[in-house]
């Protein structure tokens, strides 16, 4: 580059004239707390998404190791919720996966309650490995089985134990970046260590979501009614989508978790799929504005994402997609593969897009 010579620089129009008169006028609005839009729009309004978070692969074999290790390390009394924080290496210690969801895969030792409280972020949990835990929301205890998908609504009191024998893992997905980037965020905890439960092990899903709804009750709810949606329900379902060749050219054969009530997504901020591949799908390129986690269920095989890694997946690893990337599954055998997103939160705000 050139250097201007000291008549350059000090002739009026000139370029480093212009600049240094710039900034000193950047300089003097920053007093008065503004700051000029056209040096920063081109980074705010962007033609296309721009992320920092990668795609990104847990393996269970690692997160089982090290969060048995946790295990030794800090009680589920002491730690309040013993959870290791799945963190998008794209944005390290920022407690996300997506820039929109909190993943993390939580521990729970058989003798140990997870004490109830409640908060105003909405979380599910996909059930991952052990058996004999159960969570308790809204006075429903259920029992937690590998596949089962469990909602906890906002400002739900919740609490976990483990009266089984088996260590028991699960993914929590919580909307708490979207509830802190509003700044609403609220929790308590109550005097009681475990809430009192009035409705058995399955209830909310017969009652609410057979068909038929108690009389009566309205029509608007914007978060569903049912605790858990049991793996062994959900599971025959995605195998009459296959038998009667039911299945997306990208997303498999998949069904959407509804509220039965209004058939709309379980929560507001947060909606859930879970998707079976026939042995042999190649699936083809995708893309949305709702970053995607994933976990699988059965299986396994790779999934391939523009511009980055193949990820290898197989029973139990969670693996994350960030906005707009194109992607395509490639299951090795029958595969099912659970995934959840902001989608429902995009969709309301009349953002969401999807593309291929
Ligand atoms: C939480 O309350 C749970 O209740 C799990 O099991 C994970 C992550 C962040 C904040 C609250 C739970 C959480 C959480």
């Amino acid at each position: 580059m050139a250097v201007a010579t000291a008549a350059e620089q000090a002739a009026p129009g000139s370029k480093h004239n212009i600049e240094g008169s710039r900034q000193a006028y950047y300089d003097k609005i920053a007093k008065f707390h503004m700051a000029p839009l056209w040096e920063v729009l081109k980074g705010l309004v962007t033609p296309e998404p721009k992320t920092k978070y990668k795609a990104a692969v847990w393996k269970f074999a690692d997160v089982k190791r090290l969060i048995l290790e946790a295990g030794g390390v800090i009680s589920a009394e002491e730690a309040e919720r013993r959870v290791l924080v799945l963190e998008n290496p794209g944005m390290p210690g920022k407690s996300r996966v997506t820039n929109s969801l909190f993943a993390g895969v939580q521990l729970i030792l058989p003798g140990e309650v997870a004490e109830v409280h409640r908060h105003s972020a909405s979380a599910i949990r996909f059930m991952l490995e052990g058996e004999g835990a159960y969570t308790a929301v809204e006075g429903e205890k259920s029992q937690m089985r590998h596949g089962d998908f469990i909602i906890t609504a906002n400002w739900a009191p919740h609490d976990h134990g483990n009266p089984g024998n088996q260590p028991a893992m699960w993914l929590d997905v919580l909307d708490m970046p979207t509830v802190n980037h509003f700044e609403a965020s609220f929790s308590e905890h109550f005097d009681e260590k475990m809430q009192k439960t009035n409705h058995e092990d399955g209830d909310s899903f017969e009652r609410f979501a057979s068909g038929v709804l108690p009389d009566g009750m309205p029509a608007t709810a914007n978060r569903t009614p049912v605790i858990n949606y049991p793996y062994s329900k959900m599971r025959p379902i995605l195998e009459r989508l296959k038998n009667t060749g039911d299945i997306d050219k990208r997303h498999g054969a998949r069904v959407r978790y509804a509220n039965p009530i209004n058939g709309g997504p379980v929560m507001p901020t947060m909606g859930a799929y879970i998707a079976l591949f026939p042995k042999g799908f190649k699936g083809e390129n995708y893309r949305s504005t709702d970053g995607m986690v994933f976990a699988c269920a059965e299986g396994h095989g790779k999934t391939i994402v523009e511009g980055e890694d193949t990820i290898e997946w197989g029973v139990n690893d969670v693996f994350v997609i960030p906005p707009w990337k194109r992607y395509h599954h490639e299951p090795s055998e029958e595969s099912v593969l659970f995934s959840i997103s902001d989608r429902p939160a995009q969709e309301a705000l009349g953002i969401w897009r999807e593309g291929n």
